[in-house]
Protein backbone atom coordinates (compact mmCIF):
# COMPACT_ATOMS: atom_id res chain seq x y z
CA UNK A 1 0.00 0.00 0.00
CA UNK A 2 1.22 3.38 -0.91
CA UNK A 3 1.11 5.56 2.04
CA UNK A 4 0.33 9.55 1.70
CA UNK A 5 2.68 11.96 3.78
CA UNK A 6 2.49 15.22 4.23
CA UNK A 7 -1.33 15.08 5.04
CA UNK A 8 -2.51 18.02 7.72
CA UNK A 9 -5.66 17.19 9.63
CA UNK A 10 -8.01 19.88 8.56
CA UNK A 11 -11.14 18.76 10.62
CA UNK A 12 -11.97 16.54 7.53
CA UNK A 13 -13.32 13.46 8.78
CA UNK A 14 -16.40 11.88 7.04
CA UNK A 15 -16.58 8.79 9.59
CA UNK A 16 -15.32 6.61 12.52
CA UNK A 17 -11.52 5.75 12.60
CA UNK A 18 -10.30 7.94 10.06
CA UNK A 19 -12.06 7.86 7.31
CA UNK A 20 -11.63 10.87 5.32
CA UNK A 21 -14.04 12.99 3.21
CA UNK A 22 -14.06 12.24 -0.57
CA UNK A 23 -13.60 15.60 -1.65
CA UNK A 24 -10.01 15.89 -0.21
CA UNK A 25 -8.90 13.82 -2.86
CA UNK A 26 -10.30 16.55 -5.45
CA UNK A 27 -8.58 19.21 -2.92
CA UNK A 28 -4.79 18.17 -3.49
CA UNK A 29 -4.63 18.03 -0.16
CA UNK A 30 -3.50 14.45 0.31
CA UNK A 31 0.07 14.55 -1.56
CA UNK A 32 2.26 11.51 -2.08
CA UNK A 33 5.02 10.47 -0.14
CA UNK A 34 7.75 11.09 -2.89
CA UNK A 35 11.44 11.08 -2.24
CA UNK A 36 13.99 14.22 -2.34
CA UNK A 37 15.03 15.42 -5.68
CA UNK A 38 18.44 13.64 -6.78
CA UNK A 39 19.69 13.63 -10.26
CA UNK A 40 22.66 11.19 -10.00
CA UNK A 41 24.64 9.61 -13.07
CA UNK A 42 22.45 8.53 -16.01
CA UNK A 43 21.17 5.18 -15.56
CA UNK A 44 22.33 2.24 -17.93
CA UNK A 45 19.19 2.30 -20.34
CA UNK A 46 20.43 5.75 -21.37
CA UNK A 47 23.94 4.36 -22.39
CA UNK A 48 22.90 2.50 -25.44
CA UNK A 49 19.69 2.55 -27.87
CA UNK A 50 17.06 0.94 -26.20
CA UNK A 51 15.50 -2.00 -27.85
CA UNK A 52 13.42 -2.42 -31.58
CA UNK A 53 10.08 -2.98 -32.54
CA UNK A 54 7.83 -5.64 -32.23
CA UNK A 55 4.55 -6.32 -34.14
CA UNK A 56 2.54 -7.03 -31.12
CA UNK A 57 3.36 -5.88 -27.75
CA UNK A 58 3.69 -7.35 -24.04
CA UNK A 59 3.97 -5.66 -21.22
CA UNK A 60 7.16 -4.82 -19.03
CA UNK A 61 9.30 -7.83 -17.90
CA UNK A 62 8.87 -6.22 -14.79
CA UNK A 63 5.15 -6.96 -14.49
CA UNK A 64 5.40 -10.78 -15.13
CA UNK A 65 4.15 -11.42 -12.02
CA UNK A 66 0.74 -9.54 -12.87
CA UNK A 67 -0.59 -13.35 -13.95
CA UNK A 68 -4.35 -14.64 -13.87
CA UNK A 69 -4.18 -17.90 -11.14
CA UNK A 70 -5.29 -21.38 -12.13
CA UNK A 71 -5.27 -24.59 -11.21
CA UNK A 72 -7.10 -26.87 -13.46
CA UNK A 73 -8.86 -30.56 -13.27
CA UNK A 74 -6.12 -33.15 -13.28
CA UNK A 75 -6.19 -34.06 -17.12
CA UNK A 76 -8.36 -31.69 -18.13
CA UNK A 77 -6.21 -28.92 -18.66
CA UNK A 78 -8.79 -26.90 -20.45
CA UNK A 79 -11.25 -26.96 -17.79
CA UNK A 80 -11.90 -24.92 -14.86
CA UNK A 81 -11.11 -21.38 -14.51
CA UNK A 82 -8.36 -18.54 -14.43
CA UNK A 83 -9.26 -15.07 -12.46
CA UNK A 84 -9.03 -11.38 -13.06
CA UNK A 85 -5.98 -10.17 -10.48
CA UNK A 86 -8.22 -7.39 -9.72
CA UNK A 87 -5.58 -6.29 -7.07
CA UNK A 88 -2.94 -5.65 -9.22
CA UNK A 89 -4.71 -3.70 -11.62
CA UNK A 90 -6.00 -0.26 -11.64
CA UNK A 91 -8.99 1.53 -13.55
CA UNK A 92 -11.76 -0.51 -14.77
CA UNK A 93 -10.91 -2.00 -18.14
CA UNK A 94 -9.78 -5.42 -17.84
CA UNK A 95 -6.30 -5.58 -20.40
CA UNK A 96 -7.13 -8.58 -22.73
CA UNK A 97 -4.84 -10.48 -21.39
CA UNK A 98 -6.30 -10.77 -17.77
CA UNK A 99 -10.03 -11.08 -18.69
CA UNK A 100 -10.80 -14.41 -16.57
CA UNK A 101 -11.38 -17.63 -18.10
CA UNK A 102 -13.98 -19.84 -17.86
CA UNK A 103 -14.31 -23.19 -20.02
CA UNK A 104 -16.39 -26.63 -19.53
CA UNK A 105 -14.39 -28.12 -22.02
CA UNK A 106 -10.89 -26.05 -23.22
CA UNK A 107 -10.58 -23.23 -25.92
CA UNK A 108 -11.61 -24.31 -29.03
CA UNK A 109 -9.64 -23.27 -31.91
CA UNK A 110 -11.85 -22.26 -34.27
CA UNK A 111 -11.04 -21.10 -38.17
CA UNK A 112 -13.13 -17.71 -38.69
CA UNK A 113 -13.38 -18.84 -41.88
CA UNK A 114 -15.54 -21.84 -41.39
CA UNK A 115 -17.40 -20.90 -38.52
CA UNK A 116 -21.17 -19.90 -38.55
CA UNK A 117 -24.23 -18.47 -36.54
CA UNK A 118 -27.27 -20.16 -36.83
CA UNK A 119 -31.04 -18.69 -36.25
CA UNK A 120 -33.65 -21.10 -36.18
CA UNK A 121 -36.07 -22.67 -34.69
CA UNK A 122 -39.55 -20.42 -33.90
CA UNK A 123 -38.34 -18.01 -36.97
CA UNK A 124 -40.02 -17.06 -40.35
CA UNK A 125 -36.79 -17.45 -42.14
CA UNK A 126 -33.98 -19.37 -40.27
CA UNK A 127 -31.00 -17.70 -41.10
CA UNK A 128 -26.77 -18.50 -41.52
CA UNK A 129 -24.47 -15.90 -40.84
CA UNK A 130 -20.67 -16.02 -41.65
CA UNK A 131 -18.12 -13.85 -39.39
CA UNK A 132 -17.55 -11.44 -42.66
CA UNK A 133 -21.33 -11.47 -43.13
CA UNK A 134 -21.93 -10.02 -39.54
CA UNK A 135 -19.14 -7.53 -40.15
CA UNK A 136 -21.16 -5.71 -42.73
CA UNK A 137 -23.87 -5.00 -40.14
CA UNK A 138 -24.09 -1.98 -38.23
CA UNK A 139 -22.02 -2.26 -34.70
CA UNK A 140 -22.17 -0.91 -31.32
CA UNK A 141 -19.99 -0.22 -28.55
CA UNK A 142 -20.41 -0.79 -24.71
CA UNK A 143 -18.14 -0.90 -21.93
CA UNK A 144 -19.78 -4.09 -20.07
CA UNK A 145 -18.42 -6.21 -17.21
CA UNK A 146 -18.55 -10.36 -17.00
CA UNK A 147 -19.17 -12.22 -13.68
CA UNK A 148 -19.20 -15.62 -13.35
CA UNK A 149 -22.08 -16.42 -11.46
CA UNK A 150 -19.67 -18.54 -9.27
CA UNK A 151 -17.37 -15.69 -8.40
CA UNK A 152 -16.76 -14.70 -5.08
CA UNK A 153 -18.94 -18.02 -4.00
CA UNK A 154 -16.17 -18.38 -0.68
CA UNK A 155 -17.68 -16.49 0.87
CA UNK A 156 -20.58 -19.15 1.45
CA UNK A 157 -17.91 -21.33 3.38
CA UNK A 158 -18.25 -20.82 7.01
CA UNK A 159 -14.24 -19.75 7.88
CA UNK A 160 -13.51 -16.43 5.84
CA UNK A 161 -10.59 -17.66 3.15
CA UNK A 162 -7.15 -16.27 3.10
CA UNK A 163 -6.31 -15.19 -0.47
CA UNK A 164 -6.03 -11.79 -2.57
CA UNK A 165 -9.04 -9.58 -3.33
CA UNK A 166 -8.68 -11.27 -7.25
CA UNK A 167 -8.40 -14.91 -5.87
CA UNK A 168 -12.05 -14.37 -4.33
CA UNK A 169 -13.50 -11.87 -6.93
CA UNK A 170 -11.50 -12.51 -9.79
CA UNK A 171 -14.06 -14.19 -12.00
CA UNK A 172 -15.15 -10.75 -12.75
CA UNK A 173 -13.65 -8.75 -15.40
CA UNK A 174 -14.63 -5.71 -17.63
CA UNK A 175 -14.33 -4.81 -21.56
CA UNK A 176 -15.24 -2.36 -24.07
CA UNK A 177 -17.52 -4.56 -25.97
CA UNK A 178 -18.38 -4.37 -30.05
CA UNK A 179 -20.76 -5.93 -32.04
CA UNK A 180 -24.01 -6.68 -33.95
CA UNK A 181 -27.19 -6.16 -31.38
CA UNK A 182 -28.98 -9.29 -31.36
CA UNK A 183 -32.58 -7.82 -31.81
CA UNK A 184 -31.29 -6.43 -35.70
CA UNK A 185 -30.71 -10.34 -36.41
CA UNK A 186 -33.92 -11.96 -34.88
CA UNK A 187 -35.82 -8.99 -36.41
CA UNK A 188 -34.36 -10.38 -40.08
CA UNK A 189 -35.12 -13.86 -39.01
CA UNK A 190 -38.44 -12.76 -37.95
CA UNK A 191 -39.25 -14.27 -34.63
CA UNK A 192 -42.83 -16.09 -34.71
CA UNK A 193 -45.59 -15.20 -32.29
CA UNK A 194 -45.56 -17.80 -29.24
CA UNK A 195 -41.84 -17.56 -28.94
CA UNK A 196 -40.57 -16.32 -25.58
CA UNK A 197 -37.16 -17.86 -25.14
CA UNK A 198 -33.73 -18.37 -27.17
CA UNK A 199 -31.25 -21.33 -26.97
CA UNK A 200 -27.55 -19.88 -27.31
CA UNK A 201 -24.87 -22.88 -27.83
CA UNK A 202 -21.51 -22.79 -28.59
CA UNK A 203 -18.95 -24.67 -30.75
CA UNK A 204 -16.60 -25.96 -27.81
CA UNK A 205 -16.31 -29.11 -27.00
CA UNK A 206 -18.88 -28.72 -24.31
CA UNK A 207 -21.48 -27.12 -26.85
CA UNK A 208 -22.65 -25.45 -23.79
CA UNK A 209 -26.06 -24.40 -23.75
CA UNK A 210 -28.12 -21.84 -22.06
CA UNK A 211 -31.75 -20.67 -22.40
CA UNK A 212 -32.51 -16.93 -22.61
CA UNK A 213 -35.34 -14.82 -22.51
CA UNK A 214 -36.39 -13.74 -25.59
CA UNK A 215 -37.18 -10.12 -24.05
CA UNK A 216 -33.42 -9.93 -23.16
CA UNK A 217 -32.44 -10.95 -26.55
CA UNK A 218 -34.17 -8.21 -28.09
CA UNK A 219 -32.68 -5.60 -25.23
CA UNK A 220 -29.42 -5.25 -24.80
CA UNK A 221 -27.43 -8.47 -25.77
CA UNK A 222 -24.61 -8.10 -28.20
CA UNK A 223 -23.44 -10.26 -30.42
CA UNK A 224 -19.75 -9.15 -29.50
CA UNK A 225 -16.59 -9.46 -32.40
CA UNK A 226 -14.41 -7.12 -30.26
CA UNK A 227 -12.89 -6.64 -26.79
CA UNK A 228 -11.15 -3.78 -26.46
CA UNK A 229 -10.62 -2.65 -30.16
CA UNK A 230 -8.90 -6.29 -31.31
CA UNK A 231 -10.63 -9.29 -32.29
CA UNK A 232 -12.31 -11.47 -29.56
CA UNK A 233 -9.65 -13.34 -27.62
CA UNK A 234 -9.88 -17.29 -28.57
CA UNK A 235 -10.23 -17.62 -24.52
CA UNK A 236 -13.43 -15.26 -25.03
CA UNK A 237 -14.96 -16.86 -27.41
CA UNK A 238 -13.45 -16.37 -30.69
CA UNK A 239 -14.63 -15.38 -33.36
CA UNK A 240 -17.88 -14.43 -31.49
CA UNK A 241 -19.56 -14.64 -28.45
CA UNK A 242 -23.23 -13.43 -26.59
CA UNK A 243 -22.89 -11.04 -24.69
CA UNK A 244 -26.09 -10.39 -22.49
CA UNK A 245 -24.88 -6.94 -19.97
CA UNK A 246 -25.85 -7.59 -16.45
CA UNK A 247 -26.42 -11.35 -16.54
CA UNK A 248 -24.31 -14.34 -15.13
CA UNK A 249 -21.53 -14.62 -17.64
CA UNK A 250 -22.36 -18.31 -18.07
CA UNK A 251 -25.13 -17.09 -20.10
CA UNK A 252 -22.73 -14.79 -22.13
CA UNK A 253 -22.17 -18.01 -24.30
CA UNK A 254 -18.71 -18.15 -26.12
CA UNK A 255 -17.42 -19.35 -29.45
CA UNK A 256 -21.61 -18.60 -30.42
CA UNK A 257 -22.73 -20.94 -33.37
CA UNK A 258 -26.64 -21.50 -32.93
CA UNK A 259 -29.54 -19.42 -31.57
CA UNK A 260 -32.50 -21.71 -31.62
CA UNK A 261 -35.64 -19.84 -30.72
CA UNK A 262 -38.26 -21.45 -28.93
CA UNK A 263 -41.45 -21.26 -26.52
CA UNK A 264 -39.73 -22.85 -23.56
CA UNK A 265 -36.41 -23.25 -21.96
CA UNK A 266 -34.57 -26.67 -22.86
CA UNK A 267 -33.21 -27.01 -19.12
CA UNK A 268 -29.82 -27.27 -20.04
CA UNK A 269 -27.03 -28.92 -18.18
CA UNK A 270 -26.14 -25.51 -16.83
CA UNK A 271 -29.05 -24.16 -15.55
CA UNK A 272 -30.04 -27.40 -13.93
CA UNK A 273 -27.28 -29.23 -12.43
CA UNK A 274 -25.10 -25.46 -11.83
CA UNK A 275 -25.82 -21.78 -11.47
CA UNK A 276 -29.71 -22.48 -9.29
CA UNK A 277 -29.52 -21.21 -6.06
CA UNK A 278 -30.45 -23.94 -3.03
CA UNK A 279 -33.29 -22.95 -0.82
CA UNK A 280 -33.88 -24.01 2.82
CA UNK A 281 -36.22 -27.01 2.58
CA UNK A 282 -34.08 -28.24 -0.21
CA UNK A 283 -35.81 -26.54 -3.29
CA UNK A 284 -33.58 -24.90 -5.61
CA UNK A 285 -34.20 -22.14 -7.50
CA UNK A 286 -33.57 -21.98 -11.51
CA UNK A 287 -33.33 -19.19 -13.86
CA UNK A 288 -31.89 -16.16 -11.80
CA UNK A 289 -30.07 -14.11 -14.05
CA UNK A 290 -29.21 -10.79 -12.72
CA UNK A 291 -25.89 -10.18 -11.51
CA UNK A 292 -26.96 -8.18 -7.97
CA UNK A 293 -25.30 -5.19 -7.06
CA UNK A 294 -21.98 -5.75 -5.37
CA UNK A 295 -18.66 -4.15 -4.35
CA UNK A 296 -15.31 -5.31 -3.03
CA UNK A 297 -12.20 -3.18 -2.12
CA UNK A 298 -9.13 -3.97 -3.48
CA UNK A 299 -6.44 -1.95 -1.87
CA UNK A 300 -5.67 -2.24 1.03
CA UNK A 301 -6.56 -6.78 0.81
CA UNK A 302 -5.11 -9.53 1.61
CA UNK A 303 -1.38 -9.91 0.77
CA UNK A 304 -0.97 -6.14 1.06
CA UNK A 305 1.18 -4.54 4.01
CA UNK A 306 0.25 -0.84 5.64
CA UNK A 307 3.52 0.85 5.89
CA UNK A 308 2.16 2.33 9.80
CA UNK A 309 0.20 5.10 10.38
CA UNK A 310 -0.52 7.47 7.87
CA UNK A 311 -2.81 8.87 5.02
CA UNK A 312 -3.68 5.84 2.66
CA UNK A 313 -6.37 5.86 -0.59
CA UNK A 314 -9.20 3.02 0.06
CA UNK A 315 -9.75 1.94 -3.51
CA UNK A 316 -11.78 -0.95 -4.87
CA UNK A 317 -14.78 -1.84 -7.61
CA UNK A 318 -18.69 -1.75 -7.33
CA UNK A 319 -20.92 -2.70 -10.19
CA UNK A 320 -24.67 -4.24 -10.54
CA UNK A 321 -26.06 -5.90 -13.44
CA UNK A 322 -29.17 -4.17 -13.08
CA UNK A 323 -27.62 -0.83 -14.10
CA UNK A 324 -25.35 1.97 -12.87
CA UNK A 325 -24.25 1.82 -9.29
CA UNK A 326 -25.20 4.91 -7.63
CA UNK A 327 -23.38 4.96 -4.13
CA UNK A 328 -20.48 2.95 -2.47
CA UNK A 329 -20.26 3.51 1.21
CA UNK A 330 -17.08 2.73 3.39
CA UNK A 331 -16.75 1.61 6.84
CA UNK A 332 -13.24 1.62 8.84
CA UNK A 333 -15.04 0.36 12.38
CA UNK A 334 -16.14 -2.86 11.23
CA UNK A 335 -19.76 -1.34 10.49
CA UNK A 336 -20.34 1.18 13.15
CA UNK A 337 -19.76 4.34 10.84
CA UNK A 338 -19.83 4.91 7.30
CA UNK A 339 -18.41 7.61 4.91
CA UNK A 340 -19.20 8.10 0.95
CA UNK A 341 -16.13 6.92 -1.45
CA UNK A 342 -15.99 9.01 -4.72
CA UNK A 343 -16.47 7.58 -7.60
CA UNK A 344 -14.34 7.08 -10.99
CA UNK A 345 -16.63 9.24 -13.89
CA UNK A 346 -18.16 7.71 -15.93
CA UNK A 347 -20.27 5.68 -13.96
CA UNK A 348 -21.71 3.46 -16.66
CA UNK A 349 -24.44 0.84 -16.51
CA UNK A 350 -23.61 -2.69 -16.26
CA UNK A 351 -19.63 -1.96 -15.97
CA UNK A 352 -17.44 -1.89 -13.11
CA UNK A 353 -17.21 1.69 -11.39
CA UNK A 354 -14.21 2.75 -9.30
CA UNK A 355 -14.32 4.20 -6.10
CA UNK A 356 -12.20 5.23 -3.70
CA UNK A 357 -11.67 7.12 -0.11
CA UNK A 358 -8.80 8.34 2.18
CA UNK A 359 -8.10 7.07 5.48
CA UNK A 360 -6.10 8.43 7.86
CA UNK A 361 -4.81 4.96 9.46
CA UNK A 362 -4.09 5.36 13.50
CA UNK A 363 -1.96 1.78 13.01
CA UNK A 364 -4.64 0.26 15.49
CA UNK A 365 -6.58 -2.82 14.16
CA UNK A 366 -9.32 -1.85 11.81
CA UNK A 367 -12.34 -3.74 9.82
CA UNK A 368 -12.73 -1.90 6.47
CA UNK A 369 -16.03 -3.12 4.20
CA UNK A 370 -17.97 -1.81 1.44
CA UNK A 371 -21.51 -1.34 0.88
CA UNK A 372 -22.75 -0.72 -2.69
CA UNK A 373 -26.53 0.41 -3.83
CA UNK A 374 -27.46 0.61 -7.41
CA UNK A 375 -29.74 2.90 -9.17
CA UNK A 376 -32.91 0.81 -8.78
CA UNK A 377 -32.42 1.10 -4.86
CA UNK A 378 -30.85 -1.84 -3.89
CA UNK A 379 -28.25 -1.96 -1.89
CA UNK A 380 -25.48 -5.37 -0.83
CA UNK A 381 -26.64 -7.40 2.56
CA UNK A 382 -24.68 -8.10 4.89
CA UNK A 383 -23.11 -11.87 4.74
CA UNK A 384 -24.93 -13.00 7.40
CA UNK A 385 -28.39 -11.49 5.36
CA UNK A 386 -27.17 -13.05 2.45
CA UNK A 387 -26.50 -16.76 3.99
CA UNK A 388 -29.15 -16.77 5.67
CA UNK A 389 -31.69 -16.82 2.44
CA UNK A 390 -30.60 -19.78 1.11
CA UNK A 391 -29.51 -23.64 2.18
CA UNK A 392 -26.06 -24.74 3.53
CA UNK A 393 -24.34 -25.42 0.43
CA UNK A 394 -25.67 -22.74 -1.58
CA UNK A 395 -22.73 -20.41 -3.27
CA UNK A 396 -23.83 -19.01 -6.38
CA UNK A 397 -24.91 -15.34 -6.32
CA UNK A 398 -23.00 -14.26 -3.82
CA UNK A 399 -23.60 -10.21 -3.31
CA UNK A 400 -22.99 -9.97 0.73
CA UNK A 401 -20.78 -6.99 2.65
CA UNK A 402 -16.86 -8.37 2.17
CA UNK A 403 -14.79 -7.17 4.56
CA UNK A 404 -10.77 -6.98 5.82
CA UNK A 405 -9.08 -6.77 8.58
CA UNK A 406 -6.07 -4.80 9.36
CA UNK A 407 -3.51 -5.89 12.09
CA UNK A 408 -1.46 -3.55 14.03
CA UNK A 409 1.54 -4.62 12.17
CA UNK A 410 -0.43 -3.59 8.53
CA UNK A 411 -1.05 -7.13 7.24
CA UNK A 412 -4.53 -7.71 6.04
CA UNK A 413 -6.71 -10.29 6.30
CA UNK A 414 -10.53 -11.60 5.64
CA UNK A 415 -12.64 -11.57 8.30
CA UNK A 416 -16.55 -12.10 8.25
CA UNK A 417 -18.30 -8.76 9.89
N1 LIG B 1 -19.35 -22.14 -25.17
C1 LIG B 1 -19.05 -21.81 -23.92
N2 LIG B 1 -19.48 -20.62 -23.44
C2 LIG B 1 -19.20 -20.27 -22.17
C3 LIG B 1 -18.48 -21.12 -21.30
C4 LIG B 1 -18.01 -22.36 -21.84
O1 LIG B 1 -17.34 -23.15 -21.16
N3 LIG B 1 -18.34 -22.66 -23.14
N4 LIG B 1 -18.27 -20.74 -19.99
C5 LIG B 1 -19.28 -19.83 -19.44
C6 LIG B 1 -19.01 -19.35 -18.11
S1 LIG B 1 -19.38 -20.39 -16.81
C7 LIG B 1 -18.64 -18.06 -17.88
S2 LIG B 1 -18.55 -17.44 -16.31
C8 LIG B 1 -18.24 -17.16 -18.99
C9 LIG B 1 -16.78 -16.81 -18.84
O2 LIG B 1 -16.37 -15.95 -19.87
P1 LIG B 1 -14.81 -15.68 -20.08
O3 LIG B 1 -14.11 -17.00 -20.11
O4 LIG B 1 -14.70 -14.90 -21.32
O5 LIG B 1 -14.37 -14.88 -18.87
O6 LIG B 1 -18.42 -17.76 -20.26
C10 LIG B 1 -19.51 -18.64 -20.37
N5 LIG B 1 -19.64 -19.06 -21.73
MO1 LIG C 1 -19.21 -19.30 -14.88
Amino acid sequence: MKKREGFEDGGVFAAGNGLLDRRLLLSGGLAAGAAGLALGQSPDWMKTPGRGFSGYGMPSKWQEKVQRPFSPAPGRPGTGSSRTPLHLLEGTITPNGLHFERHHNGIPDIDPARHELAIHGMVKRPLAFSVENLMRYPMETHIRFIECPGNSGGYASAQPAQTTAGGINGLLSCSEWTGVRLSTLLDEAGVQPGAKWVVAEGADAAAMSRSVPLEKCLDDAVIALYQNGEAIRPEQGYPMRLLLPGFEGNMCVKWLRRLKVTDAPVDARDETSHYTELMPGGKARQYMFLQAVKSAIVKPSFGMAMRGPGVYEISGLAWSGAGKVSKVEITADGGRTWAQAALGDPVLPKALTRFRLPWKWDGRPSVLASRATDETGETQPTRAAWVAQYATGQFYHFNGIQSWAVAADGTVSNVYL
